[in-house]
Formats: C-alpha cells, structure tokens, sequence
C-alpha cells in the first residue's frame, strides 16, 4: 500500500493520529481512495494523540440517548466503561437524551468531566426513536452542546467501553466501519436501493458500509451531518417511505456525498456475535447481544 496522503497531513493538526504507521497493518486497508486514514491499532501513535488533543484544550461531546427500556437496560454500563475508556484526561461533557431524566443512573464522574441530561420527548415506534436522534442532534449542536465541545462523538447506547477510545479517533468528520460488512463486497452492501428515497445509492456507489452506531466530527461538520440527515427522514416520510436501515441509510448517503476525513476500523465498535479474527486486535467499543425481539414489541 503506497503512503496515504493524510499519514503526513496528521503531523499537522487537528488528525489526532500521531505519526501514522500504515504499514504496520500491511493485511488490512489503511487508507481511503480519497486519503482519509482507516485507523486500526497499531497504525497510530495513542501517546501523541493525546499530547495534541491536551494541547489544545479542547472539550469532547458524547452524545447517547436511552430512551425506554433502553435506558435501565444500557445506560449504566455505557457511561461507566465511558468513564474508563472514553478520551481519558480530556474534558469530556455527556448528553443523555432521555424522556426519564429522574432514572439516569448516577455514575462517579473523573475530573474535567460532565454530564447533561436532555429531555425528549417519547416517540411511540422504535424506528421513530432512534430517527428522530438526527434533528434532536441538529437542534442541541445549535445550542448548549454546540458551544460547549470542540468534537463530538454520537453513540448508540446497546454497547460498552472495552479498551481505549481516545483522540487519535478524532478528526473533521469521523465514520465508523461496520463491522457486520467491512469485508463484504461493495456490491452487496445494504445500502437503500430504492430511488425515491433520499437515501438512494445507485448500483456502483457507496465507498463502505457504514455504522450509525459511532460517528463524530467539529460541531460544523455534524450540524451539516444532522441536518442532511434529519432532511431527508422528512423528505421520505412526506412520500410513505421509509430507508432500509432507517437513519444508518441516510448516514450512509451523507458519507457518500461528504467523505468522512477519518474512518475507524471495525475495532472500534464490534460485535462479539463475529467471533475472534485476527485483525480485530483489541475492540473498544462491543456490541450488546441484540435482543430486538424483547425490547421491539
Ligand atoms: C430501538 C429499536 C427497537 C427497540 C428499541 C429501540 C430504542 C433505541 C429504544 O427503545 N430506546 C432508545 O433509546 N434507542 C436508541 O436508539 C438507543 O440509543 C439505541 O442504541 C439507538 C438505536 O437503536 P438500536 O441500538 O436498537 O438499533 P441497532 O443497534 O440495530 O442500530 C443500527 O440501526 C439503527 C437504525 O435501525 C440506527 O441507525 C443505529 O444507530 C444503528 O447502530
Ligand atoms: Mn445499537
């Protein structure tokens, strides 16, 4: 693999990768068409991704919503192996959106670090909760959240902390690969396929598939995301139409069009389901076991 062109661009700032070392994966891609990095352990330095992100002081968001079951069931988990795990030694401010603020578990929080509870409302169809995360994001960007955190990550809640997830993920804007279909061909990707929707992909593109359950970036670059997003569920209501994978399809086709400046390997986010493989070293984000037939009734 010749050099990705973002390897040298991170000594600069705001890559948050450190030297990045892309060869030292040599079996897995490391880099993008378009030159953003694919980050997998051992390709970036954790060390001066830290010193870089301390230097400037910044303030890191994490968005999640636990909303319903959803709530008892993940919410206490996901901030404790946050806490442990989640950009230590930086300051760090969460958003928990939920319609229950009086149930968000209490968690010891480190220095530097905060958590803000957000009210929403309850929507009554599962695929309506977690749609309706895009434009709650849009409308908190805008505001407090917006003005409070440099970079934010926006996380599903089904899943914990397993090992570091630190600042060499940060970046402008920040996909994560899924890691049901990163080996897939693209052909087969799941992408929406009907041309109505919003979030149609014709035959021939999509550069990944990717997962909705991680994605970051600047403030700017999400405002953008959410709002192209929260569109085009409106878009595909007003018509009866509804996307494959709900807000995942229309991420996708957002990603599509603005690609992300960084990729994170499937390490990142993982699903213990898969099993062991030898290229997923060591995962900092796992998956809870699915359960939809319990929590989607
Ligand atoms: C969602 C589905 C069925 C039953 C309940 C819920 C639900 C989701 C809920 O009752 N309460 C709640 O707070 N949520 C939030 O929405 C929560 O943060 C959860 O992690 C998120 C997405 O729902 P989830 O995790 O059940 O969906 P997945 O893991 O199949 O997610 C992928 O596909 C989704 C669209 O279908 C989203 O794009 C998601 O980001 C993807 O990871
Ligand atoms: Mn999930």
């Amino acid at each position: 693999m010749g050099v990705c062109p973002s390897a040298t661009m991170s000594l600069l700032r705001d890559n948050f990768t450190g030297a990045l070392r892309p060869w030292a994966r040599p079996e897995v891609l490391t880099c993008t068409p378009w030159g953003a990095p694919i980050i997998w352990d051992g390709t970036f330095d954790p060390d001066v991704a830290k010193q870089e992100a301390t230097q400037q002081n910044l303030t890191i968001g994490l968005t999640v919503f636990a909303v319903g079951r959803y709530l008892e069931k993940y919410l206490e988990r996901f901030l404790e192996t946050a806490e442990q795990h989640f950009m230590a030694g930086q300051s760090v401010v969460y958003y928990v959106f939920t319609e229950r603020p009086g149930a968000v578990p209490r968690v010891a929080l480190g220095p530097g670090r905060r958590l803000r509870v957000e009210l929403v409302v309850r929507e009554r169809r599962w695929q309506d909760v977690s749609m309706a995360r895009m434009r709650t994001l849009h409308a908190a960007l805008g505001g407090r959240l917006g003005r409070e955190a440099h970079f934010v990550f926006c996380m599903d809640v089904d899943q914990h902390f397993s090992s570091t997830f630190g600042p060499e993920a940060l970046a402008e804007s920040v996909a994560q690969l899924h890691s049901w279909h990163y080996h897939w061909p693209r052909w087969l990707l799941p992408f929406e396929r009907d041309a109505h929707s919003a979030a149609a992909m014709a035959r021939g593109e999509g550069d990944f598939y990717y997962h909705a359950a991680v994605f970051g970036g600047s403030v700017a670059a999400l405002r953008d995301l959410t709002a192209h997003c929260a569109r085009g569920l409106a878009w595909d209501r007003a018509r009866g139409l509804e996307a494959r994978w709900h807000d995942e399809s229309h991420l996708n086709k957002f990603f599509w069009l603005h690609k992300p400046a960084k990729v994170l390997s499937p390490e990142f986010c993982w699903s213990p389901d898969l099993g062991r493989r030898a290229e997923i070293r060591r995962p900092r984000l796992l998956w809870a076991p699915k359960e939809y037939r319990l929590l989607r009734d």
